[in-house]
C-alpha cells in the first residue's frame, strides 16, 4: 500500500512537472513584430491564428503557434535582404548557402548516430594526433563537397586535414575557408552538443600568378593565403548541433542567431543583434587542468568563486568540453570561457585559424572580448595552419580581468604565437 501510495505520488509530482515544463517551453513571447521582421506569435493569436493548432501529449494539451511563412526571416532570405544593405554579402551568398545546407547535413548525421551506427573512432588519427571519429571523417567530406561547387572558395583548411586544400575554380575564387567540421566530437557518442565552426578570408592578391609559373609555386602562393590573422576575417560563424540546432553569424556587422525548424527545415533568424553582458557570473574553464595553470588565473578563479572579483558577485562553474556549446551558452548568458596554457602545453589547446579566431571574432562583434591573456586573439599570426593558442572570450570586463590578473605573473608568459606588428611572412 505504502509502495503504491509512493509510486501514485511520484506519477503525480510528473504530471504536474510535465505541465509546467510544456507552459514555460510554449510560453509564446509578449512582442508582436520581431526586429527583422520575424513575426513572434502574440499571446491571443497563439490559439486561434492560422498555422496554430494543438498537440496531444500524453493527456496534456499544448498549443504551438507557427509564425506565418511568409513573414519568416530564414537565413536564405536575410542574406538576400542583407545584400541590399551591404553589397558585398551578394558574395557570401552562395558561401552560406553551401556552409549551411553542410550543416543541416551534418546536424541529420549527428542527430541519428547511435541509431545508424556513425559512433566511435574512424580508425584514423589526424595530424594533432587526436584519434578521428567517424563523424569528423564525413562532416569533412560534407564541409569541402559544398564549398566546392559555390564559385566562390578556392581554399579551405580544415582541422581534419594536414595540409590546406585547393577546391575547383582555385584561382578565380575570391575567399579561402577554415573550418573545424565537428568540434566536439569525443562528445557525440554521449549525446552531448557539438559544431561546425568556420571563418571566411579574402583571397590575398598574391595568389593572382601568371599563367606560367610553375604549378606546385602557384599551389603553395595560394594555400599560404590560409594564414592569416583573425583581424582578416570578414565572416565567421558556428553551428551547434544540440537540443536544436542554432546556426551563429557575423559578416562584422553585429551577430545574428537563427534556429533550424525542423518542420520546414530552414535556419530561421530567433536571435538578431546578439549582444554579451558586459559582466556575466560564470566561468568555463576545464578546471582539472587547474594544479599546471599560470598563478595569476589560479588567483582569478579563487577569487571569483569567492565573490572576491571585481564584480563583487559570485561565479558558478558551468564546462561541456566542447568549445562550441560552451561560446554559445557564454553568448547567451555571459560570463568567461576559457582554455588557457599550461605548464604541459604552452600554447594551450584550441587552434587559433579555424576555432579562436573565428569565435573571437563573433565574440567581439557581440561587444565582448577575446584574448590569450596578455594579447588580443585576433592580432595573432599563424606561422602553421594547426597552431594554437591559449584563449579567454566572452563578457568584456570579466576578460579583462583575467588579464588584469594575468599581468601580475607576466614572466609566466607562453612563447607563443607572434603578434599582427610582429608577423612573420606567409609561407611561399
Ligand atoms: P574534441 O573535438 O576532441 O572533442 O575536443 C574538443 C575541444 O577541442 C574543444 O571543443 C573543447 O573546448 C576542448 O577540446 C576540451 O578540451 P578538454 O577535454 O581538455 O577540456
Amino acid at each position: 500500500m505504502m509502495v503504491m501510495r509512493s509510486v501514485l505520488c511520484d506519477v503525480l509530482l510528473l504530471a504536474a512537472a510535465l505541465a509546467c515544463c510544456c507552459c514555460l517551453a510554449f510560453q509564446p513571447p509578449s512582442t508582436g513584430v520581431h526586429k527583422h521582421g520575424l513575426l513572434r506569435p502574440s499571446s491571443s493569436a497563439s490559439s486561434s491564428a492560422a498555422g496554430s493548432r494543438r498537440r496531444q501529449t500524453g493527456g496534456l494539451r499544448m498549443a504551438i503557434s507557427r509564425p506565418d511563412p511568409g513573414k519568416i526571416m530564414t537565413l536564405t532570405r536575410y542574406m538576400l535582404e542583407q545584400t541590399r544593405l551591404y553589397p558585398e554579402y551578394q558574395d557570401f551568398e552562395s558561401l552560406m548557402g553551401s556552409i549551411q545546407l553542410a550543416c543541416k547535413s551534418i546536424a541529420m548525421l549527428v542527430g541519428s548516430a547511435g541509431i545508424t551506427g556513425l559512433v566511435g573512432a574512424a580508425g584514423a588519427v589526424n595530424v594533432q594526433g587526436e584519434d578521428q571519429k567517424k563523424l569528423d571523417v564525413l562532416s569533412n567530406d560534407i564541409l569541402k563537397g559544398a564549398l566546392q561547387y559555390t564559385g566562390r572558395c578556392g581554399v579551405v583548411a580544415s582541422e581534419e586535414e594536414p595540409h590546406p586544400v585547393l577546391v575547383e575554380e582555385a584561382y578565380m575564387s575570391k575567399f579561402v575557408t577554415v573550418f573545424d567540421p565537428l568540434d566536439g566530437s569525443s562528445n557525440v557518442d554521449a549525446g552531448i552538443a557539438t559544431g561546425t565552426i568556420f571563418g571566411v578570408f579574402k583571397e590575398q592578391e598574391e595568389c593572382m600568378l601568371p599563367e606560367q609559373l610553375d604549378g606546385d609555386l602557384m599551389a603553395n602562393q595560394c594555400l599560404g593565403n590560409t594564414l592569416q590573422p583573425g583581424d582578416n576575417l570578414v565572416a565567421a560563424g558556428y553551428c551547434m548541433y544540440s537540443s536544436s540546432v542554432h546556426m551563429v553569424i557575423t559578416f562584422g556587422h553585429g551577430v545574428q542567431g537563427f534556429t533550424l525548424d525542423p518542420e520546414i527545415g530552414e535556419f530561421v533568424l530567433t536571435h538578431p543583434n546578439m549582444t554579451l553582458p558586459r559582466r556575466g557570473k560564470i566561468y568555463s574553464m576545464n578546471e582539472g587542468n587547474s594544479p599546471d595553470w599560470p598563478e595569476g588565473l589560479r588567483q582569478y578563479v579563487d577569487d571569483v568563486k569567492q565573490g572576491k572579483g571585481a564584480a563583487g558577485h559570485k561565479y558558478s562553474a558551468r564546462y561541456i568540453g566542447s568549445m562550441v556549446g560552451d561560446v554559445h551558452r557564454t553568448l547567451m548568458y555571459g560570463g568567461v570561457f576559457g582554455y588557457p596554457a599550461d605548464k604541459k602545453n604552452k600554447n594551450g589547446k584550441l587552434r587559433l585559424l579555424y576555432e579562436a579566431a573565428p569565435m573571437s571574432f563573433i565574440v567581439e562583434q557581440a561587444g565582448g572580448k577575446a584574448s590569450t591573456g596578455y594579447e588580443r586573439i585576433m592580432d595573432l599570426h599563424p606561422k602553421s595552419v594547426h597552431d594554437r593558442t591559449p584563449i579567454f572570450l566572452g563578457s568584456y570586463d570579466d576578460v579583462e580581468e583575467i588579464e588584469q590578473y594575468m599581468a601580475k605573473h607576466k614572466e609566466e608568459i607562453a612563447p607563443h604565437l607572434v603578434a599582427k606588428e610582429e608577423q612573420v611572412p606567409v609561407a611561399k
